[in-house]
């Protein structure tokens, strides 16, 4: 048997295995498998991983604790919705990742988030290990008091799972600064201590200067440095971002200052297409519509006179780059294709599993120039490790500092890919490279550990 006819039969074996043990849960099925392409063959020339069941094991979140949240709304009904915290694994620091408050939270959505964080915060060189939790709670129309108290109500399980040594959780997808100081102030009540249980905290409660912009900053910084490997830069180019939350806006923010013309921006409803470019008057707009007044992307449309695409992706627009920052599975293989044939050079996942697995593979099979999400939104994570760092010595770092280290931390990131993920024909796969260059000291600890 070839080794490459090895790998596959490896592959499906455990691919099978995996299914039956986590039956109904797609996303969770779907991060693994595109994570054990790479591995597999990797441990099949490496037999300790193999030996040592690390791929197995791995694949096993540590604990998941899953609890109802009862509160109260506007017009005194009881509500009741579920939670979760799944801590996957802590082999290299305290359990650390987002909570996500949307109605498509499920337990597979969450294993695959808090999966893909366990290489994430690998890669970013940082002490921690990988989790993430949240709730099918809807911050859509809801009131501030509403969220407020869904908060609270959820902070009193929450509170007993968590600390600055066991597992530090964030924001994702419906969970920004607001809820984390709600989370946050009520934390403190309970526990009694003010210490960094929590990061995207306020800037005056522990909050790290430039945590906010990070994520979308840490994409853009990525695929400059994918394009450098092409002797192309970001200025002049013409790129499609989805979404208009916290990882998109400053990814637009980013690019514009980097000399991009950035034409589309959506939410869940649609897109907008700006031809002219999302420019720094029209950003502050759209900052001030999404983050302060909670409106819908098809405002910016009315109110700039461009055109609106309702139940639409922006993936139909021609572009030399994509960032994809919505969420999941947003961007299939005909917008892959499409993308392709419209010019596309590189795309970088602001977004955690943004592109479908075909998807994916279409992009490696074009040699586009493919920052998936662990490595490419990374920045958001890191600038959370640093943010543990300052609130452990009790100091602040200036915005200089702490850009400074995001800029090194995804260039470093960048080059464990490239170490890791270069083909004999010189094509970087950042795909395979992220998963090995993110397993390898995971695995290493837990080998380290032995049976436990
Ligand atoms: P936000 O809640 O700030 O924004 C989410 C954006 O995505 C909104 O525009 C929202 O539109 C849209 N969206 C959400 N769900 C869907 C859906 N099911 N279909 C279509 N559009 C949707 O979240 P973030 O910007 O923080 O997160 C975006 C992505 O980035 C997520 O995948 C998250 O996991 C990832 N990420 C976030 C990090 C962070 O630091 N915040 C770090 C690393 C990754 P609408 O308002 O209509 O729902
Ligand atoms: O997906 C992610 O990396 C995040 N939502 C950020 C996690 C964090 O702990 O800052």
């Amino acid at each position: 048997m070839t080794s490459d006819n090895a790998a596959k039969q490896k592959l499906e074996h455990f691919m099978s295995g995996l299914a039956k043990r986590n039956p109904g849960e797609p996303e969770f099925q779907q991060a693994v498998r595109e994570v054990a392409e790479s591995l597999i063959p990797y441990v099949l020339v490496n037999p300790r991983y193999d030996e040592a069941q690390i791929l197995e094991r791995l694949t096993e979140p540590d604990r998941i604790i899953t609890f109802r949240v009862t509160w109260q709304d506007d017009t005194g009904h009881i509500r009741a919705n579920r939670a979760w915290r799944v801590q996957f694994n802590n082999a290299i620091g305290p359990y650390k990742g987002g909570l996500r408050f949307h109605p498509t939270v499920t337990q597979s959505v969450l294993k695959f988030l808090g999966f893909e964080q366990i290489f994430k915060n690998s890669l970013t060189g940082l002490p921690m290990g990988g989790a993430k939790g949240g709730s099918n709670f809807n911050p859509r129309g809801k009131s501030t008091n509403e969220v407020m108290r869904f908060c609270q109500a959820m902070m009193r399980e929450l509170h007993r799972h968590i600390g600055e040594d066991t597992d530090v959780p964030a924001g994702d997808i419906g969970v920004g600064s607001r809820e984390i100081g709600f989370l946050f102030g009520q934390y403190m009540r309970l526990a009694n201590r003010f210490t960094g249980v929590l990061t995207g905290k306020g800037l005056a409660f522990g909050g790290s200067l430039v945590r906010v912009e990070a994520t979308g900053y840490g994409a853009v910084y990525f695929m400059q440095n994918m394009l450098a490997t092409q002797n192309e830069d970001i200025a002049g180019k013409v790129a499609t971002v989805s979404g208009s939350g916290n990882v998109a806006l400053y990814c637009i923010e980013k690019l514009n200052e980097l000399g991009a013309t950035v034409v589309t921006a959506s939410d869940s409803s649609g897109y907008i297409y700006d031809p002219n470019g999302i420019n720094e008057e029209r950003l502050a707009w759209l900052k001030d519509l999404k983050e302060v007044r909670r409106g819908r992307i098809r405002e910016y449309a009315d109110h700039f006179g461009c055109d609106f695409h309702e139940g639409e992706r922006p993936w139909g627009v021609a572009c030399q780059l994509a960032l994809p920052c919505a969420t999941q599975n947003e961007l299939d293989a005909n917008d892959a294709s499409t993308l392709v044939t419209n010019g596309l050079i590189a795309v970088a996942e602001g977004a955690n599993m943004p592109c479908t697995l075909d998807a994916t593979h279409l992009f490696l099979n074009k040699q586009i120039l493919f920052g998936p999400g662990k490595a490419a939104n990374a920045g958001g994570v890191a600038v959370s490790g640093l943010e543990q760092s300052q609130n452990a010595l009790r100091i602040s770092w200036s915005r200089d500092e702490v850009d400074g280290r995001l800029k090194t931390i995804m260039r470093n990131i960048h080059d464990k890919c490239r170490e890791h993920g270069t083909d004999d024909n010189g094509f970087i796969n950042y795909v395979r490279g992220a998963n090995i260059a993110g397993f390898e000291k995971v695995a290493d600890a837990m080998l380290a550990y032995g049976v436990v």
